[in-house]
């Protein structure tokens, strides 16, 4: 496909977390092989398809060893997003993440890029980190939480999307606040404007995991293959609509109402143009 967007990210965190093993069970469907271990960086690329169209993603893959200072500066720079791993049988790996891996990754990325966090290893008995921990201790440091197993696979697929759905409609301007997202596109008059306010919007501060969301668009009956090129009124509203509802199943007044404003204002400004 011609002119497909393709995105940097990076996978980070602590040796033997199992960054290796999510990257090849995501792009080779393989776990436990004998692969090169090569000093600095591998690069890797798989395509997902995101809200219809193929979002590239290339992957970089870097040792763990945090002294090789050059190499991450290097494999960090203008990264578009992050998996960052901790082995859920060792919590420290978890903090490792916060406390040192995240403030490097941060300097050198784009300023908003979405940090996924893979609680991986999630086959083995012997867990040191438990759910309620991890959403309740560290939820605000990441964009969204996976409970993985590069072994059985669990929740791989679903993660890189994930981060394809997020990375893909991040802006270069962080959104801080759901007003943001109103006062951001000058105007909403179109109904390819609007959904892509919507998915903006999702992206980054409701919290709607992409499966949901893409349920959610084939419900509005959009082609999903052709989304990122013609959308019907009907359609964009129907899915804003649905979106309303979901936040508000959730009790999420603040994206419900976010989600709400950015309908009006596509009301107003249809009308007006
Ligand atoms: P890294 O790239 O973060 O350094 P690796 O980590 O992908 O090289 O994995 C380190 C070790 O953990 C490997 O074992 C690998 O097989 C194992 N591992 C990775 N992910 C999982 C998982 O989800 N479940 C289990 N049970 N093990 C996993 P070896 O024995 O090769 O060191
Ligand atoms: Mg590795």
């Amino acid at each position: 496909m011609n002119g497909g967007i393709k995105r940097k990210v990076n996978l980070i965190g602590e040796v033997a977390v199992g960054k290796t093993s999510l990257v090849l069970r995501f792009v080779e469907n393989v776990f436990g092989e004998e692969y090169l271990k090569t000093v600095g960086t591998n690069v890797y690329t798989k395509e997902v398809p995101v809200t219809g169209s193929e979002l590239k993603l290339v992957m970089y893959d870097i040792m763990g060893e945090t002294d090789f200072q050059s190499v991450q500066d290097m494999a960090f720079e203008k990264s578009t997003g992050a998996i960052a791993v901790a082995d859920v049988t060792r919590q420290e790996t978890l903090y490792n993440l916060i406390d040192d891996w995240l403030p490097k990754y941060r300097k050198a990325s784009v300023p908003n890029a979405p940090v996924v966090l893979a609680v991986n290893k999630m086959d083995l008995e012997d867990q040191e980190i438990s759910k309620k921990e991890v959403v309740d201790d560290t939820r605000h440091y990441f964009d969204t939480i996976f409970f993985t197993s590069a072994k059985t696979g669990k929740n791989v697929e679903d993660m890189f999307k994930e981060l394809g759905f997020r990375t893909k409609y991040r802006h270069t301007s962080p959104l801080r606040d759901p007003e943001d997202i109103v006062t951001m596109d000058k105007n909403i008059d179109d109904p390819q404007k609007l959904i892509s306010a919507l998915l903006a919007y999702a992206s980054q501060l409701g919290e709607m995991p992409y499966s949901v969301m893409e349920d959610l668009l084939e419900e509005s009956g959009v082609d999903k293959f052709s989304l990122d090129e013609t959308i019907s009124e009907e359609q964009a509203l129907e899915f804003g609509d649905k979106l309303v509802k979901w936040y508000e199943k959730k009790d999420d007044v603040e994206s419900a109402s976010a989600v709400t404003r950015l309908l009006e204002k596509y009301e107003e400004d249809s009308q007006n143009s």
